[in-house]
């Protein structure tokens, strides 16, 4: 596939300008950075005439269009993948070697703008290509955090968060648009006049702070259709600059704390991922991009529509999880306080046009702000609040007379606090999960009340990935090797992929994919060299589990199991081994100990272990520093074995898992989340898993939990590994993993002792490594395992996930951009 705009003479030219215009030098002077930037410029030309042509002809179809709220977006980096979607990528890549350089290494001058923790950022980017790769109009809306994602450094085995200063040269994808800034309100205080005129109450809101928000826009490419989608994220300004004289005002004070909010609204990301800390700065950030956004889809609706009753016949808000639900009451404010709708009105409207989607269902990850809080800070949006929750209690009350529980259970506002989630599910008119098991648990367990009660509003869509970045992107030996057995189709249809299992028995093909998973072993491996140090062998098993450290997903399970066979091979040398590497990454939120003490530990049996010559290299443990989208494209193409191993229930569906499937590692995992569908479409044969099902872990939970005591007490090899923990085995300090050891048999006031059954499935997991092992010495077995799990992959695409958001939910038109 190849662009015209790509014209290898005309591209070489553009890009020697740009170098001279930005930085007065040749292509020979200038710096890899420089020669970034340089190129990133010339793509952003042809980028920008898709993008108004894009604008065009959505000014001309006048389609409904999605605005995506998300307080994350993990995007990644945009040169690569732009030249994918614009299909130039062959061809820069020659014209750049023509100039002497290396378009990968080009590429990896780009910072990755990290706007997100993990999932459900990234989920939030695929959402993205696969719109616009669809036809479909949609914005993103966020925020430009000034610090994404810290980067994670490894010092002593401990990490380290170092401030990303991703703006720091400046981004080429972005484009300032302060003809479209907004004014966002904080603090101050309601009044309520009565307009006798019209016979109601007008409520003003006055005394309060004003931050103004100006907008970014990044382009979002879709693949070979010239439609430009719209990223904006907002960053804020102060009003007015601060002036020395409104000191003589008496607004010294006022001035300051004006300039000062907007300073910090969006100076960085929460790293915390599925666990909230109630912090107000993060409330402010939330109604800060909420409001902007709310305002700007209003405006532009009421460009082209004089009905404000018909606006969800254009528009809808999807809410990422319960972070933009203020979006609600917001929306419920412009249209009374500023379309002069009464409520009714209002309310008809907004519970059309807004929906949510839910992404966990662990109870410390649901927002909940305290009321003081909320009404300090958001007065005329409480108050809306408490309308709603009044009227929503008289609704519980008329559907279930005299049943206080449903209430106490219920209630937005409840206990002091506001209950995000129960607002997003009275207020919208969809509710999904995002795998099948998920949604299944919040209809019957988590959510259950509310599914009674509406159960029209509930629906599930399973997650999925983009194979542009993904795959095409990330693997393109892969990719070359899947297009020249089936054709380039797969690249917007998924599906297509199946016709690879007629190579399922053809040894000449198998061998032809394993060879390619070897040349992508080895890519990581020049890696991991380079960033660790650390030599690993590409015939060994490369086992990898890569996504944030939380106890849920079972990092140390993992860990521990590593030890578990280190001990084995101590103690029966002759025993025969097939040498594995164990790869991980993970960032750990700052605040999160425990989660820093695993990290730690994986470090430090790292050490152990490499360092041990009596163990014949048989086991390799790898942490690999900072884990992030551009590094995760390399790790995903080299995995032999996809770790999935979360306690069951936990995960609502896990994106990475689909990642690995998709190139070719079996996943070795627990029936949670989406593996639950992945084992269903590749068949449990070619799948490895274990340990307690949802159903039996929700059990023990409702009945007290289970006492990892009794297995820690009959099972001698895992007391070992207990009992290495704290006897200096891997640390000098016997009390430096005191608390893991702890936390697996020691009930706290406030936890269960292993909460997470970690000794519940060791044996199970133990077990299925096992039969990993033994598949892997199978070669042939082994290969067609592999190259299943891709033929299988198809559904896990986000195009087929966005399809049915649009068909379900959304109900959006396509628009034609190009006119070809
Ligand atoms: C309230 C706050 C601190 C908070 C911040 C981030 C709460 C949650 C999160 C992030 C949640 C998240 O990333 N969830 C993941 O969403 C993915 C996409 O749906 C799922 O695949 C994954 O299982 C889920 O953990």
């Amino acid at each position: 596939m190849t662009n015209e705009m790509f014209k290898k003479e005309a591209f070489k030219k553009s890009v020697k300008d740009n170098v001279k215009f930005l930085y007065r030098k040749t292509i020979e002077e200038a710096t890899q950075e420089q020669i970034f930037q340089a190129v990133s410029y010339t793509v952003k030309d042809v980028i920008i005439d898709n993008w108004l042509e894009t604008q065009k002809a959505y000014d001309e179809q006048d389609p409904k269009i999605v605005y995506y709220m998300s307080m994350e977006f993990l995007m990644g980096r945009a040169l690569g993948n732009n030249l994918i979607n614009l299909c130039g990528y062959g061809e820069v890549k020659e014209a750049l070697e023509e100039l002497g350089f290396d378009l990968n290494c080009i590429e990896d001058q780009e910072p990755d703008p990290a706007l997100g923790n993990g999932g459900l950022g990234r989920l939030a980017a695929c959402f993205l290509d696969s719109l616009a790769t669809l036809n479909y109009a949609a914005y993103g809306c966020g925020i430009r955090y000034h610090y994404g994602m810290f980067k994670q450094q490894i010092k002593d085995g401990y990490q380290i968060e170092v401030p990303d200063n991703w703006l720091k040269n400046g981004y080429p994808f972005e484009l300032r648009r302060p003809e479209y800034a907004k004014e966002v309100h904080f603090g101050g205080y309601v009044r309520a006049e009565y307009d006798a005129e019209k016979g109601a109450t007008r409520f003003i809101h006055e005394g309060y702070q004003a931050v103004k928000a100006i907008p970014y826009d990044m382009p979002i490419t879709g693949y070979d259709n010239d439609v430009v989608n719209t990223l904006r994220i907002w960053d804020a300004e102060p009003i007015v600059d601060f002036e020395l004289d409104s000191f003589d005002k008496g607004d010294y004070k006022k001035a300051v704390e004006q300039e000062n909010l907007a300073r910090n609204i969006v100076e960085v990301l929460y790293p915390n991922d599925n666990h909230y800390a109630g912090k107000e700065l993060r409330l402010k950030q939330q109604y800060f991009f909420v409001s902007a956004s709310l305002q700007e889809a209003i405006a532009k609706y009421k460009k082209k529509h004089d009905d404000i009753h018909k606006l969800y016949e254009k528009v809808t808000f999807q809410m990422n999880d319960t972070h933009p639900t203020v979006a609600v009451a917001e929306l419920m404010r412009i249209l009374m306080d500023e379309e002069g709708l009464g409520w009714d009105e209002a309310w008809e409207i907004t519970t059309k046009s807004v929906a949510y989607t839910n992404h966990t269902i662990m109870s410390e990850a649901l927002e909940k702000w305290p009321i003081e809080l909320f009404s300090r800070l958001l007065p005329r949006v409480y108050q809306i609040i408490e309308e709603i929750n009044r009227r929503f209690i008289a609704e519980i009350q008329a559907k279930y007379p005299g049943n206080y529980e449903k209430i106490k259970k219920m209630a937005i506002i409840y206990d002091g606090q506001v209950k995000m989630a129960h607002l997003a599910i009275a207020a919208g008119y969809s509710v999904n999960g995002v795998a099948r098991l998920h949604t299944e648990i919040l209809k019957n367990q988590e959510l259950r009340d509310f599914y009674e009660m509406m159960p029209e509003k509930f629906n599930n869509k399973t997650n999925g990935i983009t194979q542009r970045r993904f795959l095409l992107h990330a693997n393109p030996l892969l990719a070359d090797w899947i297009t020249e057995h089936i054709g380039p189709d797969w690249i917007t249809d998924l599906s297509q992929l199946k016709k690879l299992k007629v190579y399922a028995d053809d040894e000449k093909a198998l061998q032809e994919f394993m060879n390619i998973k070897f040349r992508n072993k080895e890519r990581l491996a020049k890696y991991i060299l380079e960033h660790n140090g650390v030599e690993v062998d590409p015939h060994s098993i490369f086992d990898v589990q890569v996504k944030r450290l939380h106890e849920y997903k079972r990092q140390l399970l993992n860990i521990l199991h590593v030890i578990y066979l280190y001990n084995q091979i101590k103690m029966h040398p002759e025993m025969e081994f097939y040498p594995r590497t164990f790869i991980f990454g993970a960032k750990a939120s700052a605040g999160y100990a425990t989660a820093k003490k695993i990290i730690k530990l994986i470090n430090s049996v790292a050490d152990v272990v490499n360092n041990d010559a009596s163990i014949n290299g048989k086991i390799k443990v790898v942490f690999i520093e900072n884990y992030r989208v551009s590094n995760a494209e390399i790790i995903f193409a080299a995995a032999d074995v996809s770790e999935q191993i979360s306690t069951a229930s936990k995960e609502a569906s896990g994106t990475g898992n689909m990642k690995f499937m998709l190139n070719g590692a079996p996943t070795l995992g627990t029936m949670d989340g989406a593996n639950v569908e992945i084992v269903e479409e590749v068949g449990a044969e070619n799948a490895f898993i274990f340990g307690l099902s949802s159903d039996e872990v929700i059990n023990y939970e409702n009945n007290g939990g289970y006492d990892p005591n009794v297995i820690y007490n009959t099972d001698e090899e895992i007391r070992q590994v207990l009992m290495q923990l704290i006897n200096g085995t891997f640390s000098s300090d016997t009390e430096l993993f005191r608390d893991l050891y702890d936390s697996l048999l020691t009930n706290k006031n406030t936890d269960r002792a292993d909460r997470y059954f970690i000794l519940a499935d060791f044996r199970s997991y133990a077990d299925a490594q096992k039969r990993v092992e033994e598949a892997y010495k199978d070669e042939k077995g082994w290969a067609k395992k592999a190259l299943l799990n891709t033929a299988c992959s198809g559904k896990f695409t986000s195009d087929r996930t966005i399809q049915e958001y649009v068909d379900d939910i959304w109900h959006l038109d396509k628009v034609i951009v190009r006119k070809k």
